[in-house]
């Protein structure tokens, strides 16, 4: 019985560090990133763009068939580029997070699904996520009381 107790203390102080470590400081001093997304066909290419918090991120829209816009979530930055033209934006990711990019422009019957994503730094919530689920599932299979005898 006392061992139960001590193996639930550990468990708990898992899932607590899991939940509430301090975030690690991205180690990489922050440098100057250069995406050239192009839009086109309602979607981005790349649709996600990964950079570290306090990297001096350009964006270089590219269109290849109608008016595209690039709109950041978060960050509130757009832009839009002409057919066959391109646009540039630059700016300091210095909020870290994840962050929609949508179309701005209406451009076709699917704009509102022309959508990407700015991920700044790692996305720790989903880590503490993956993390916390793993330790419920070992919880439970380690805690699971054997299944009672249903037999008359
Ligand atoms: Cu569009």
């Amino acid at each position: 019985m006392k061992r139960i107790v001590v193996s639930w203390a550990v468990l708990g102080a898992a899932a607590l560090l899991v939940a509430f470590a301090p975030l690690p400081q991205s180690a990489r001093a922050p440098t100057e990133r250069l995406f050239r997304v192009e839009a086109g066909d309602f979607a981005y290419s790349p649709a996600v763009l990964h950079v570290n918090p306090g990297d001096e991120v350009t964006i270089q829209l590219v269109s290849t068939d109608v008016v595209h816009g690039l709109y950041v979530d978060g960050y509130d930055l757009r832009m839009s580029a002409d057919p066959g033209q391109s646009a540039t934006l630059t700016f300091t990711a210095d909020q870290p997070g994840s962050f929609r990019l949508r179309c701005s422009v209406t451009c076709g019957a699917l704009h509102p699904f022309m959508t990407g994503k700015l991920q700044v730094g790692s996305n720790f919530l989903l880590w503490r996520g993956v993390g916390l689920a793993f330790l419920a599932l070992f919880g439970l299979l380690f805690f699971r009381q054997p299944s009672p005898n249903t037999d008359h």
